[in-house]
Formats: structure tokens, C-alpha cells, sequence
């Protein structure tokens, strides 16, 4: 055990934008705080996820913290920066604020334990070290815990075998092999438009098809970058925190129903061309995601679009069918740069699983429903994760009722406010779920919850209160606001990631607060917490 870190205000779990301002800001408070890291540096999800073609899909300067210290002296280079430019943005905010001394890499938190006689976490890591914060801080993310389907044979395939947020941090040169990506989510569709040119043989395996906007990239210049510092950063700043997604646009303040099927029309072709992005669905008509006759239109609008990019009458059936898979934003949006057109080169193959499914992996590849057997020198696992719940139930963190989270999500995932959970007394988590998350831009949604949480500790020092702790009437509330927001909207989608479908056997239920981040905000209202949050002075 290290010594010097038995008596820890805070302890912070994770080094990604969460966890680095809770570092910073906590530490502004005068208090003693570490984080433990499992990586062995700093950045988060943008540690692990490098495989090829990953960037961020909100854009500059959405995508960073509003601290203008932080945002003065740092130039991005393209408008959706890749996971190398993030990389180099994380380390000079680990620079610019000091943050390394503070942060013990390459420790994986595996339990905690609240002590009643000393009103601590006994936190342990796999290393075996204990350490006992008065605090835990659980900024673990929420796409953290790769998920990977038991396909029968897996471990005989001879070749690499990579999941898109494990890819091997030396990286792998794909040029002229054969390779195979599973699953077209927002990874899937960046690794397949990456590696389709290179690959000597690119076979994608879908699902379900993917209703990626366009991203519209556009490199950023030394000039542009001082402008858009002087005229725009702290306008868009202050500007993400009134918007639904926490970008600097908002939803159209009309409903589609309002408006005539031209407007609607010349709404969705100007969001197109003018603004690609999550703009599309993000800045479109208010009820876009209420309404289903304005939401068919749309996906009516998108694959007539899409259909144009694609040669193939089959392909274009798979990627782009007439009936749609589910509403358009029933899943996150993906943006890609050039998805659509890989297909059309000679050494890119679609496999439809939805008519053909994988039987099993083999030595040399994998063979699918109709006997054929293709070889690859490597297979992408981009099958996404243990979504919004996976990085806290990967701990083993034991509540005053000896119960672990796990098994008391498993039950029913009840949280307050996405950031506590009764019977865990001072253990908050950031963006994760029950939150306006994977909805919501990454720095905005943290920064608003990292001030609540901030302030609910400053204000227990300063009065001197020892715990604090939702009423499980609180997470109920709670709950029922998560519940119907989201029955509000078309979330509809077989194998949802809002509503933890993706995993097979797990349990179906709200798992995200869609109601948007200035709804989500003004819960916190003060008045409203203390009524529902119980402080104690023991
Ligand atoms: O994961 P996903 P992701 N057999 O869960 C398929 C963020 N992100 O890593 O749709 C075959 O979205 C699954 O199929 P289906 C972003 O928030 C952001 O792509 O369930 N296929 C799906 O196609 C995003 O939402 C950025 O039918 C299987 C895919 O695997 C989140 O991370 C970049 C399967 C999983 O897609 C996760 O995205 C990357 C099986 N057994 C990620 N199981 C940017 O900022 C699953 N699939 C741009």
C-alpha cells in the first residue's frame, strides 16, 4: 500500500476529459485528490480507441474545455480532429495544468467498499494497493468496456483479432491484407472508409444498416483558428450549454408538423449540404424525433442521398433499404467521410447478416449461413460496448446495504440524476448513464456535472458534513423522468444501445436521459436536490 495516499479527499477513476477536470477543479478546492488509471497515460477513450480512421464526431471547438487557458495557445488542425490530434490536445492539457503528478497510471480499480466507522471508500486495485478517499469519483466513461460476441471458434482463427477500443497502441499496417470488420456502428463505419483503399480484400459484415450523415471535414488553418478564437469560442462556450446536444446549434424551434412538405424538404437539403454532421438530426425540426411521418421523410430524404454514392443495386438494397431499420436518431447518428463510396471499389465485399450470419470462426477466416468460408489476415471486432453502465459494473462497489452495484442495476438500473446511486454515499459518476451522454457533446455534459458535483462537495466542507447520499424516492423520480423522456421520442431500435438491447440477455430499459441538456441542467435545481439528497454530519 502507498502510504502517502491513505488519507485521500478524492479519489478520481479514469484520465479522460471527466476525470481531468474533476482532477483539476477538485484540487482548485484545496483537496487531496489522485486519479487511477488503467491506461498508461492520459486521454481516456481516446487512449484506447486508435484504430484506423477514429476521430470524434462533434467539432471544434465544441469538443474541448471551455477553460481559456486551456484553449488560447492550442490550434486543431481539421474541424472533426482524429485520435492523433487528441492525443496531442490531452497531452498539453496534462501540461498546461500540471496533472501527471497527480495521476498513477496503469492501475485498474477492481472494488470499493464503504466503511460506516470511517465514513471512506476502501478502494483496491489489482495491484493489490488500498487506498481510502473520502470521495470516489467515477469518471470511467460510457463506451468503455469493448464488447465481443461469443462467435463459435473464435480462439482457432490464426490471424489478429482486434475489437476497435483495444486496437494494439504500436498500430497495424493493413495495407495488402486481407481483412474483415464486423459491425458498422460509428467505428465500423470509420475503420471500413479507412482501411477500404488499402486493404487488399475489405469484407464488412452489417447487421444493421448505418444512416451516417455526411461529415463535411474541413482542415483548419493557423488564420481560420485565430478567428474563430477571437470572434466565436466563448460565444459557442457559452452558447453548448443552452442547446439540446450541447453543440452551438439547437434544434429548429418549429415542429415538422408546422411546416409544409416543402419546407420540410428544403430544411433537410440545407442541414445536407450546408451542414452535414449531427446538425442533421441535432439541429433539424424540434420533434424530428417525435414525429414519424417527418422522421420517414427524413430517412426517405437520406437514402435517396445515399443512393446516389452507391454503384450496386444489391449493395445499395443493404446499406440503404426501403424500409427503414428504425427511426432516423433512434441510434446515434454516425458521420462518415467517403462510408458509402468504399463499396463501390472492386475489392470491397458486403456480407448482410440479416440473411447470411456468421456460423463460426475458423482457422484461416470465418464461414457464414451459406457454406462459404473467406480467409482474412485480420478481423475488426467494431461491435461496440457494455454500453453506459459496463465501466461502473466492472467495479465491485459495495454499498451500505453490502450489495454491489452490479447486482443492484441488475435488478433495475435506478440512479439520481445519472451522477449517484442510493446506498453509495460520496461516489458520483460522470457521463454515463441515465445522463444526456451518448445525446450530448462530451465537454458540455461534463462541464455542467462536474460543477454540480463540485459544488455539492464545497458545500459539504464548508459546512462541515461527512456524507451525502441520495433517497431512494430521489432515483425513483428520477427514473420515471428518464422513462418518459424517452417514451416521448421514435428510440425504438431492436438491438438499442439506449436501452442495453445490444447485449444479448441483458435487460431491456431506459438506460439514457433524452431530454436534452437544459432540460437535464435545470434538475439540478437547488431546491430540488436538497429535497432529495440526504447530508449527514456524523
Ligand atoms: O459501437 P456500436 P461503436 N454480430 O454499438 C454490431 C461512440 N463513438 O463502437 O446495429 C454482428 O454503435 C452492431 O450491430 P447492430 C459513439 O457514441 C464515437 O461503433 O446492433 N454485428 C453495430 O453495427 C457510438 O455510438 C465516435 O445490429 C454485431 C456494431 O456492431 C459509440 O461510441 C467513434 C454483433 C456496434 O456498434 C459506439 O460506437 C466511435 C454481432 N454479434 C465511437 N454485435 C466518434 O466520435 C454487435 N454488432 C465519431
Amino acid at each position: 500500500m502507498d502510504p502517502v495516499l491513505h488519507d485521500l479527499d478524492a479519489l478520481v477513476v479514469g484520465a479522460g476529459f471527466a476525470g481531468l477536470y474533476e482532477l483539476h477543479h477538485l484540487r482548485s478546492l484545496g483537496l487531496q485528490v489522485k486519479i487511477y488509471e488503467e491506461a498508461s497515460d492520459v486521454g481516456g477513450v481516446w487512449y484506447w480507441n486508435r484504430y484506423p480512421g477514429a476521430r470524434v464526431d462533434s467539432v471544434v471547438p465544441v469538443y474541448e474545455y471551455q477553460d481559456e487557458v486551456l484553449w488560447r495557445d492550442f490550434s486543431w488542425k481539421e474541424r472533426y480532429p482524429d485520435w492523433t490530434e487528441l492525443r496531442r490536445y490531452f497531452q498539453y492539457v496534462d501540461r498546461k495544468l500540471d496533472l501527471r503528478k497527480d495521476i498513477v497510471f496503469n492501475r485498474r480499480v477492481v472494488s470499493a467498499t464503504w466503511s460506516a466507522d470511517e465514513n471512506r471508500w476502501l478502494v483496491t486495485s489489482q495491484d493489490g494497493s488500498v487506498v481510502r478517499p473520502r470521495f470516489l469519483l467515477l469518471c470511467v466513461g460510457y463506451a468503455t468496456r469493448p464488447y465481443i460476441p461469443s462467435f463459435e471458434g473464435m480462439s482457432n482463427f490464426k490471424g489478429q483479432c482486434h475489437h476497435t477500443a483495444r486496437w494494439p497502441q504500436e498500430g497495424i499496417n493493413l495495407r495488402g491484407k486481407r481483412v474483415a470488420v464486423i459491425g458498422t456502428g460509428a467505428s465500423g463505419v470509420q475503420v471500413v472508409q479507412d482501411v477500404g483503399p488499402e486493404a487488399a480484400q475489405l469484407t464488412v459484415f452489417q447487421r444493421t444498416p448505418n444512416i451516417a450523415f455526411p461529415m463535411r471535414q474541413k482542415a483548419l488553418d493557423e488564420e481560420t483558428s485565430k478567428q474563430m478564437k477571437r470572434k466565436m469560442y466563448e460565444m459557442v462556450f457559452r452558447r453548448r450549454r443552452q442547446t439540446f446536444g450541447g453543440h452551438y446549434y439547437d434544434l429548429y424551434p418549429k415542429n415538422s408538423s408546422e411546416a409544409t412538405p416543402e419546407e420540410r424538404y428544403l430544411m433537410f437539403e440545407d442541414l445536407w449540404s450546408r451542414c452535414g454532421g449531427l446538425e442533421l438530426i441535432a439541429g433539424n425540426f424540434k420533434d424530428i424525433r417525435r414525429n414519424q411521418e417527418a422522421n420517414s421523410e427524413l430517412y426517405a430524404f437520406w437514402r435517396s442521398k445515399v443512393l446516389d454514392k452507391i454503384k450496386d443495386r444489391e449493395v445499395q438494397d443493404i446499406l440503404a433499404p426501403k424500409v427503414p431499420p428504425h427511426a432516423v436518431g433512434a441510434k446515434r447518428p454516425s458521420l462518415e467521410m467517403g462510408y458509402f463510396e468504399t463499396f463501390n471499389l472492386a475489392s470491397v465485399e458486403l456480407v448482410d447478416l440479416a440473411r447470411n450470419s456468421i456460423v463460426q470462426f475458423t482457422e484461416n477466416g470465418i464461414l457464414t449461413e451459406d457454406g462459404r468460408e473467406r480467409d482474412f489476415d485480420v478481423i475488426v471486432l467494431a461491435t461496440g460496448f457494455h454500453f453506459l453502465t459496463g465501466g461502473i459494473t466492472a467495479i465491485d462497489l459495495i454499498g451500505t446495504d453490502g450489495m454491489s452495484i452490479g447486482d443492484k442495476w441488475a435488478k433495475g438500473v435506478r440512479t439520481y440524476l445519472g451522477m449517484m446511486s442510493c446506498k453509495h454515499p460520496n461516489m458520483f459518476f460522470m457521463y454515463g448513464v441515465h445522463a444526456p451522454t451518448a445525446l450530448a457533446n462530451g465537454p458540455s455534459c461534463i462541464e455542467a456535472q462536474g460543477e454540480w458535483i463540485n459544488g455539492c462537495i464545497k458545500d459539504m466542507m464548508d459546512k462541515g458534513l461527512t456524507r451525502i447520499e441520495p433517497l431512494q424516492e430521489a432515483e425513483e423520480a428520477w427514473f420515471e423522468q428518464v422513462e418518459q423522456s424517452m417514451s416521448e421520442g421514435l428510440f425504438e431500435a431492436p438491438t438499442s444501445v439506449f436501452m442495453g438491447r445490444n447485449i444479448p440477455g441483458q435487460r431491456s430499459e431506459p438506460l439514457l436521459y433524452v431530454g436534452g441538456l437544459p432540460e437535464y441542467v435545470r434538475s439540478f435545481n437547488p431546491s430540488s436536490v436538497s429535497a432529495m439528497i440526504r447530508f449527514d454530519n456524523l
